[in-house]
């Protein structure tokens, strides 16, 4: 495994630390950052635990994805959401981004034919993907047999960790996360493996005017699974809202801007008296 002790990435990886905190304990494969925050290491690094994981310390290079699931579903043909939020990030080269479990049993893999899938990451950049990310295994019991109550600490999400010193969210389990850099322009397609099939895909731009030669708009078009996105995902990946151009100038897309999730009476469905919210 290679250090970076000496190299002039250790005082780019002090900023990195400062910027997503809570002890990520960073290493270099190929041209890519890569970085997880994992139990072990993190208590073995424990001079930075807890102390200041928020985003706010003045940098602009730590963007922050939380994996998720909830419900009900914004689109009632899906039995719930199952998403990367934001799930479209327009990103300069360099950038990294902080992949939070905010449920658990989530993972972060890019479409690559390292993985039997078309390739939907700019050419260059070698296959990549995360754990299956959950709680962390420090917050919550070594002989716990039932998962934990998921964190109701009150704080809204991206500063849910940030307010508090530690003492009011003991018992509250904390998400895993982990860290990637997106060194090369162009546009990044990813999925969660567990939850593909269900729509969780997201796409990251790097870079101002990425060349996008695999990109369509038309699900019909894209090949089929498993070289393609399979199921939802070619839903999530084909929305209009997530063309590279309108993440470029959204800068970000939330999972609720989706036209997926818009509940549109185009469908067949006559409700005209929604049950749900309208
Ligand atoms: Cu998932």
């Amino acid at each position: 495994m290679a250090r970076d002790a000496d190299s002039p990435f250790s005082s780019y990886r002090r900023d990195l630390m400062k910027a997503v905190g809570t002890g990520a304990v960073l290493t270099t494969l190929g041209g890519s950052a890569l970085a997880q925050a994992d139990d072990e290491a993190t208590e073995a690094d424990d001079g930075m635990a807890d102390d200041e994981p928020d985003g706010e310390t003045g940098t602009t290079t730590a963007y922050q994805v939380e994996m998720r699931i909830s419900g009900p579903p914004t689109n009632p043909e899906r039995p719930a959401d199952f998403f990367y939020q934001p799930t479209g990030l327009h990103l300069q080269p360099g950038d990294v981004v902080k992949f939070v479990a905010t449920t658990p049993d989530h993972n972060v893999v890019s479409y690559h034919p390292s993985f039997g899938m078309g390739r939907r990451i700019p050419t260059g950049v070698p296959a990549f993907s995360s754990p299956v990310l959950g709680w962390r295994q420090a917050s919550i019991g070594a002989d716990q047999m039932d998962p934990p109550a998921e964190m109701g600490g009150g704080a809204g999400p991206g500063d849910g960790q940030g307010t508090g010193t530690g003492d009011e969210s003991a018992s509250a389990p904390e998400p895993q996360t982990w860290l990637y850099a997106f060194e090369v322009p162009g546009v990044y397609d990813l999925l969660c493996s567990p939850h593909e099939a269900f729509g969780m895909a997201m796409r990251v731009v790097v870079g101002d005017d990425p060349e996008v030669p695999f990109e369509t708009e038309d699900p019909e078009a894209l090949p089929e699974p498993r070289v393609g996105p399979a199921e939802l995902a070619r839903e999530t990946l084909t929305d209009p809202a997530l063309q590279p151009s309108a993440i470029v100038e959204a800068g970000t897309v939330a999972w609720e801007e989706l036209e997926a999730n818009q509940v549109s009476p185009a469908t067949e469905t006559p409700t005209e008296t929604a049950a749900d919210e309208s």
